[in-house]
């Protein structure tokens, strides 16, 4: 069965214009740095962002934790979202890889207020860890794909420049907020030292992010990626796709988002279940089902059993994701069978 899967935008599957890069892609070894693919797609993602170079990395997980693992020193404290993707989502990667630990920031909506960011700042003392990192997530996920405006962007940025701290974005998802914005994706990667960009969730690509930043830092972080065993050979296969992703894929994510926006309203309609349809942005929404005595969980079997896929959940949230493979009669269909499958 071909089912309409919600469960996340990392699910699509390169386009046919990627497979045919990837069949035609010219590669090289990228350990010796002579594939031109990845070359190609590095030089590409940093002009994109704004910065001087780039390094093409297996996953987003693996972008972020390349950043705090060259942003700091062991014993460091790094400051981020309390539920920020790499606090969250990434195994303990950053106590376990980089060593250091956290000092949480509440957000609101994503957004994490810049005055909270400074207090977590360690004043120089012989008891204190370092300050060594500002972690932002653009869009942010666990909020629901909600954008953190520029202004407050600045706002952290301006801190770290004023502490000396830099500041690392995991921006997954960074051309969904630009596209939200309406601005070029550089005018968001402006405010921070270090941009996480993955190619694999809404821009469709099979694999792989790429980290950008200063020439000096993409350096060392050269070094972190081989010690992961990052260090790909061929990789212009999956580069190629990559080229594909940023090029093209990154200009038609407005259709997502008004997709999402449907969806949002349709289920938004139905009795028992709610969304703040005025908070969704892109092309996440959170889906709460408490009204019809249901957790995600149960949703989610009732809707496989239907030919829709969503993430299960022992609350009543559940996360909806588009793409460029759900279509407006999939949403369509998505909201009759919601509205069924809760009454069984
Ligand atoms: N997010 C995935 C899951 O891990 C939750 C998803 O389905 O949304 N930063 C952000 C903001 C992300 O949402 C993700 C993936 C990553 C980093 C990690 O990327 P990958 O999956 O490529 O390691």
């Amino acid at each position: 069965m071909d089912y309409i899967d919600l469960r996340s935008d990392t699910v699509t599957r390169p386009t046919d214009e990627m497979r045919q890069a990837m069949y035609r892609a010219e590669v090289g070894d990228d350990v010796y740095r002579d594939d031109p693919t990845v070359n190609k797609l590095e030089e590409l993602v940093a002009r994109e962002m704004g910065k001087e170079a780039a390094l093409f990395v297996a996953s987003g997980t693996m972008a972020n934790q390349v950043a705090v693992m060259t942003h700091t020193r062991r014993g460091d404290e790094i400051i981020l979202g309390e539920n920020s993707h790499i606090y969250i989502n990434e195994v303990g990667g950053i106590a376990y890889l980089a060593g250091v630990q956290t000092a949480l920031v509440t957000e609101i909506d994503g957004i994490m207020d810049a005055g909270a960011v400074e207090g977590k700042i360690r004043s120089e003392n012989i008891h204190f860890p370092e300050t060594s990192l500002i972690c932002v997530e653009n869009t942010h996920n666990k909020a629901g794909g909600r954008v953190v405006p520029l202004d407050a962007m600045k706002r952290i940025h301006d801190v770290g420049l004023r502490h000396g701290v830099p500041v690392h974005l995991d921006g997954a998802r960074i051309y969904n907020a630009a596209t939200y914005l309406g601005v070029e994706a550089k005018e968001i990667a402006k405010y921070c030292d270090t941009v996480n960009v993955c190619l694999s969730k809404g821009l469709c690509a099979p694999v792989g992010s790429v980290l950008a930043g200063s020439s000096e830092f993409v350096e060392r972080a050269r070094k972190y990626r081989k010690m992961l065993g990052g260090g790909m050979r061929q990789a212009g296969i999956i580069a190629a796709a990559g080229i594909v992703a940023v090029e093209k894929m990154s200009k038609r994510l407005d259709e997502d988002h008004e997709n999402a926006m449907l969806l949002a309203k349709g289920l938004n309609a139905l009795e028992g279940v709610s969304v703040d349809v005025d908070k969704v942005q892109t092309n996440l929404i959170m889906v709460d089902f408490a009204g019809t005595g249901l957790n995600g969980t149960q949703v989610a079997e009732r809707l496989k059993a239907n030919g829709i896929l969503i993430n299960g959940s022992s609350t009543s949230m559940v996360r909806f994701a588009t793409h460029l493979y759900i279509t407006g009669n999939d949403v369509n269909r998505t909201v009759e069978t919601v509205s069924r499958v809760i009454k069984e």
